[in-house]
């Protein structure tokens, strides 16, 4: 065991404590003995500040040209590579999730910062003919202001990246909230921003609980914009104070995703697909294969496959390089997942194999959830439409490419799905009738790239998408532009009409 990191907000080029002094502890989920880091239960009064430090830092921050800002984050991505083992191996220890994938979670950070850093030579507008002779027409894109960005622990690099880097690029100031069970991963990230020059007050660090300091976040009058990735409950929340009080707010929520897999698929591909997306991170990823939707002709050689190679899975700590499953974030999550079995057993669903907290020799250190298959679900179980967040599959058995695709789309979310077969026809027909925001096909659910857009549909999200070029649509309005060099007074749609 290490000693305790001590974390720090990071507010107006400062590191500080919180101003009531309070703190909390984050540990290692393999080991909850060993606590990870100690950091600030801040208050109204911590938001209070970064807001003034963010929004002072705004009026300058906005007239810096915007390749100039891209520049900083460019060098982010420098800084960041120089501390990818470092960094990954703090992911992996504070979050759980075994090393390889940690060092995955921060090179999406450093893909996000070089390409967001090459937007900053684009933000493309549009010219167009005015109606009117001697009268130029065009967009720009503007800045929107301060915004507040609450990120979940389950990609605790990532997801503050993704957020972050094309909001400053397009010359926002920031203030990121990150979740309670992985603050030292956040102070380290922001360390990196700040080693790489970002001037004071752009980007700010507010460490809490959600309902205090999110919430104090989300309903100050002074921010403009909200972007929050987590539980759809949550999300719920954030929208409606941001609705009321009038901010743009973009929401990344639930999953319950799926993987097809059709009777001319090839099943060894669809195994490796399937175990990677339904246990890859421990299921803890809004992309996880949750739901597998079998061909009746492959579904008992594919339930036999999948479940041989579920038994071989290595459950340990992320530092151990044998394993393959980490464990659960904390014990309310492991208790979670726990109750959704009780669920499943209650509404007739059958354990194949797993169902319960592993607790095997060192495992009991932790919050380890063996790797779960449910047999004989059917899509309007509580199991097969909620979303769990746990190394849980279900199996759904259907008769037909048309049924696959119809109980696919019977879940209130819409994030990511996918789809195993060899027939192009089917290929196509389900890229164009199944309602998530990322679909793949003879690929698992997981495993988005940073210069595509990321987001879902139904109630997984609002409506944005996060990186790609669409995250500039989140991070700028739209302001049009009239120049009228006639040297005279031209009516549009009176003056130029008979
Ligand atoms: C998330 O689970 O919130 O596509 C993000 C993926 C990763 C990102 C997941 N690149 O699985």
């Amino acid at each position: 065991m290490t000693t305790p990191l001590t974390c720090r907000n990071y507010i107006d080029g400062q590191w500080l404590t919180a101003t009531a002094g309070a703190t909390l502890d984050s540990c290692n989920p393999a080991n909850k003995r060993e606590v990870i880091a100690t950091f600030p239960r801040s208050a109204a009064a911590d938001v209070e500040a970064a807001v003034v430090a963010a929004r002072q830092a705004y009026q300058s921050w906005r007239l810096v040209p915007a390749p100039a800002r891209a520049e900083y984050i460019f060098k982010v991505g420098e800084v960041l590579s120089k501390y990818k083992e470092e960094l990954a191996q703090l992911i992996c220890r504070e979050m759980g999730k075994p090393l390889a994938e940690a060092r995955g979670d921060v090179q999406e950070g450093i893909d996000c910062a070089f390409y967001s850093a090459a937007e900053g030579r684009r933000l493309f507008g549009q010219t167009t003919p005015s109606e009117m002779p001697n009268k130029f027409a065009m967009t720009v894109r503007m800045p929107i202001g301060v915004c507040a960005l609450i990120t979940p622990w389950n990609f605790p690099v990532a997801i503050p990246c993704w957020k972050a880097m094309p909001a400053l690029v397009c010359g926002n100031t920031v203030i990121l909230k990150p979740a309670e069970d992985t603050p030292a991963c956040a102070t380290k990230l922001v360390e990196i921003f700040v080693e790489a020059g970002l001037p004071p007050g752009v980007i700010n660090l507010v460490h809490g609980v959600g309902e205090e300091v999110g919430k104090a976040l989300v309903s100050h009058p002074d921010i403009d914009l909200v972007s929050f990735t987590g539980s759809s409950e949550t999300g719920a929340e954030v929208g409606s104070i941001c609705g009321r009080t009038h901010k743009r707010v973009c929401l990344e929520m639930g999953g319950k995703n799926a993987q097809i897999v059709m009777e001319d698929a090839d099943l060894e591909l669809a195994l490796d697909g399937a175990v990677w997306g339904a246990f890859g991170t421990a299921g803890q990823r809004c992309t996880a294969t949750s739901r597998l939707i079998l061909h009746r002709d492959i579904k008992e050689k594919f339930t036999t496959m999948l479940k041989e190679r579920t038994s071989k899975l290595r459950l340990g700590a992320g530092s151990d390089p044998n394993t393959e499953i980490g464990p659960i974030i904390n014990e309310r999550q492991l208790q979670r997942v726990s109750k959704y079995l009780d669920i499943a057993y209650a509404e007739g669903a059958k354990i194949l194999i797993g169902g319960e907290i592993a607790t095997e020799g060192e495992l009991q250190q932790g919050y380890f959830f063996q790797p779960t298959i449910l047999d004989k679900v059917t899509p309007q179980m509580r199991v097969a439409q909620e979303e769990i967040f746990g190394p849980v599959v279900v199996l759904i058995e259907v008769n037909s490419f048309e049924e696959a695709i119809a109980i696919l789309n019977t879940t209130k979310y819409g994030l990511s799905s996918s789809i195993y077969t060899r027939d192009i026809n089917r290929a196509f027909t389900a890229m164009r009738d199944i309602e998530a925001g990322i679909t793949y096909i003879n690929g698992p659910t997981i495993g988005a790239e940073v210069h595509l857009p990321f987001g879902g549909v139904k109630q997984t999200g609002n409506g944005h998408r996060e990186a790609g070029t669409t995250a500039l649509d989140i991070f700028t309005e739209w302001k049009t532009v009239y120049v009228d060099f006639s040297g005279s007074l031209q009516r549009a749609q009176i003056d130029n009409r008979e």
